[in-house]
């Protein structure tokens, strides 16, 4: 398939071209409905590339089950079921697997298992990248210093609810000055949509939430930009843990990109949680428009009694139910403006990554 290629970039997350049959079209509701089709943020057994085939000399022995636990490029880490070991596991020249992935691995032989939750994301060139899956909950991570980009947290909970996993922010840093007020500003605006965790990795402060929410074998994963404090949140949730860590930027004020390639790490109660590399902008992959429309935070009261159309976009259609909360003042025009300018944005990173010679990566 010569058409089919795939870049192993140093955060873990894998690009490429090539197989998408797992994409969700706009035929499927924003929740994640089953069709025949594997839905958006499942992966079907069929994007997995693994070397297949019966009597494959590479598969010796019995099968071992494990997940991925980090990813090194040409290599993954697994850690395996029955005894808790670790190994590095070479990739096929075709294979992607990334953090979270379940496997089965036979003698050198890897094969990656369907997957739901899957977290996807644009990255500034216009390719798909896939961050991790089998995820229940995306951490959207903030703090005082640095802000994220406008519209970040909006991003994330678009792409984290039309991919089936539940959203979730959590305002590091509680102890800068700051850090309360802004903890206080988006439990105002996000309290309706999702929990809002307020914590310091710093001082130990809220630490026993995220364990609790994550508690009896869920998969969370963070992500935010670059420098507020993912990683040292991981280190103060997992004692035993010595993520690099670094101070901000004197000049800029911005993170270091000091994480480069996703980990999956046990939570104390049972848990799994991701550190991921941070990134500045948080770009959706094939999130439709009437997805947005459905999954935009702060629209679930407004939208109980329904749009008259069901794939109302909330412009200027007739009752749509939207737009009626915003005429009582129900609704924060300020919402209202950030939804249509999240529009807007995924209208035009589509067109530029139609542009892009490699739009149709699968992992
Ligand atoms: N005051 C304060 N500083 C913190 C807290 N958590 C992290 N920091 C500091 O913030 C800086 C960046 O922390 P990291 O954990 O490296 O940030 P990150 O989000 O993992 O950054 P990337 O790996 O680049 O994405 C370090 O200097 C930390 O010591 C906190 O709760 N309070
Ligand atoms: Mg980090
Ligand atoms: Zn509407």
């Amino acid at each position: 398939m010569a058409t089919r290629r795939r870049d192993r970039d140093p955060q873990g997350e894998t690009t490429g071209s090539g197989a998408s049959a797992r994409k969700g079209r706009s035929d499927r509701g924003a929740k994640g409905e089953r069709s025949g089709k594997p839905a958006k943020g499942e992966r079907g057994a069929g994007a997995s590339a693994s070397r297949s085939g019966q009597g494959d000399p590479a598969a010796v022995g019995p099968a071992r089950s494990g997940r991925v636990v980090a990813h090194h490029g040409v290599a993954v880490l697994v850690r395996f079921d029955d005894d808790g070991s670790e190994g590095q596991v070479w990739l096929a020249p075709e294979q992607r697997a990334v953090v979270g992935d379940r496997v089965l691995v036979s003698g050198i032989r890897l094969e990656t298992l369907p997957a739901r939750g899957v977290l996807r994301r644009m990255d500034p060139r216009g390719r798909e990248r896939t961050i991790a899956v089998n995820l229940d909950r995306l951490f959207i991570v903030v703090a005082a210093e640095p802000r994220e980009q406008p519209g970040y947290i909006d991003r994330g909970i678009v792409i984290a609810r039309s991919a089936g996993i539940e959203p979730a922010i959590i305002v590091n840093k509680l102890d800068l000055p700051g850090g309360e007020a802004l903890a206080a500003r988006l439990r105002e605006i996000y309290g309706g949509s999702c929990e809002v965790f307020a914590v310091s990795a710093a001082e130990r402060i809220g630490l026993d939430a995220i364990r609790a929410d994550l508690a009896g074998g869920r998969m969370g994963a963070m992500v935010g930009p670059s420098g507020v404090g993912k990683s040292s949140l991981l280190n103060a949730l997992v004692p035993a843990l010595a993520l690099r860590v670094s101070e901000l930027n004197r000049g800029s004020g911005h993170g270091r990109h000091t994480t480069t390639t996703a980990t999956l790490h046990d939570l104390e109660g049972g848990g799994f949680l991701v550190d991921t590399a941070g990134f500045k902008d948080f770009i959706a992959v094939d999130v439709s428009p009437a997805e947005v429309a459905a999954c935009f935070p702060g629209f679930e009261a407004a939208l109980e009694p329904g749009c008259r159309f069901r794939n109302c976009l909330h412009k200027s259609e007739p009752d749509c139910a939207v737009l009626a909360a915003f005429e009582r003042g129900e609704l924060d025009e300020r919402r209202l403006a950030a939804y249509s300018a999240l529009l807007d944005e995924l209208a035009t990173s589509a067109s530029r990554a139609g542009d892009a010679p490699s739009r149709k990566s699968s992992r």
